[in-house]
């Protein structure tokens, strides 16, 4: 611990990058372990636009039960433990996951690489203002202009919003350290960000019960659970920063 928190203690610029294992302790499932499937049915068959196009109902009856586990779940220690981080450097929270529990635990710069599972919008580009509720009314729900509403969420063979990706690519070029917690790296474009601050000169720290494609690469990888290492984390790097304070004010 005592590398991992030095490294943040004197990192002026951090990346985050985040994915469903981060969540998992918040009661979500993880895409491809355990309770990741749905009536037996993987994600990759039902998070894209031809599965929309076939069968709207289906996948809107997958999001409707996304969006309701969401709405009940709520950020756990590991969430509050990197918005600690941002106390002293410039951290920026580049997340896979589409639940928003990043912001909620009060992370303040939270890039969504794949969009928000709690906003909707129309398949028609009306712009009319998203006022779904959580459980849609209604399966497949519509806009009012008449148009079907879909998860406004990226959906594989979709490119990323470009904002979002310009962000992730800024931060994960800028970063002294990088901590990758909580995903498989098997999905692209997002998996891409840790190899650029690896070949950047980046520390970079893996938090995964599981090896990885990352887990050999990595400067340090550590099999914990989010839940558990990140307020270890948090605090060593809090009290690495105080002692530094102190240090240079003696
Ligand atoms: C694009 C939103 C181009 C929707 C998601 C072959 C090779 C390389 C790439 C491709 C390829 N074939 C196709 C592609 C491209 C494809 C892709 O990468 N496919 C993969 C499956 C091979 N990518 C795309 O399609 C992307 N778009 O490339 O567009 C383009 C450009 C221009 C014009 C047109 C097109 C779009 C990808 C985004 C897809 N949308 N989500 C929704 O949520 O419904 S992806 C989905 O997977 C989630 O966002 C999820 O976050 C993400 C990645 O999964 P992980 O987060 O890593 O989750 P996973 O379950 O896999 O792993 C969890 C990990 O946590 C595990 O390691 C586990 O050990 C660990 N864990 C468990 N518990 C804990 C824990 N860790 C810590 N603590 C715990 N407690």
């Amino acid at each position: 611990m005592t590398g991992i928190a030095e490294a943040f203690a004197s990192a002026r610029s951090a990346l985050v990058l985040t994915g469903a294992g981060m969540s998992a302790e918040s009661g979500i499932p993880t895409f491809r372990g355990p309770g990741g499937l749905w009536r037996d049915r993987r994600p990759e068959e039902l998070a894209t636009p031809e599965a929309f196009r076939r069968d709207p109902a289906l996948v809107w009856e997958w999001y409707a039960w996304r969006r309701r586990r969401v709405a009940e779940a709520a950020p756990h220690a590991g969430h509050l433990a990197i918005a600690r981080l941002e106390a002293g450097a410039d951290v920026t929270v580049v997340t896979q996951n589409v639940d928003g529990l990043h912001r909620r635990a009060g992370s303040r710069r939270v890039v969504e690489l794949h969009g928000n599972i709690l906003r909707a919008r129309c398949t028609a580009a009306c712009g009319a203002p998203d006022d779904l509720p959580a459980d849609p009314p209604e399966i497949p729900p519509r806009c009012a202009c008449g148009a079907l509403l879909r998860p406004d969420v990226v959906w594989f063979g979709e490119p990323l919003p470009e904002d979002a990706m310009g962000e992730a690519l800024r931060a994960a070029g800028a970063a002294q350290v990088a901590l990758v917690v909580g995903t498989s790296s098997v999905v692209y474009p997002a998996a891409a960000l840790w190899r650029i601050a690896l070949e950047r000169g980046a520390t970079v720290v893996e938090v995964n019960p599981e090896s990885t494609p990352l887990s050999d690469l990595a400067t340090w990888s550590v099999r914990e659970t989010a839940g558990s290492f990140l307020p270890r984390l948090a605090e060593a790097v809090a009290a690495r920063r105080t002692g530094d304070e102190e240090r240079r004010t003696a």
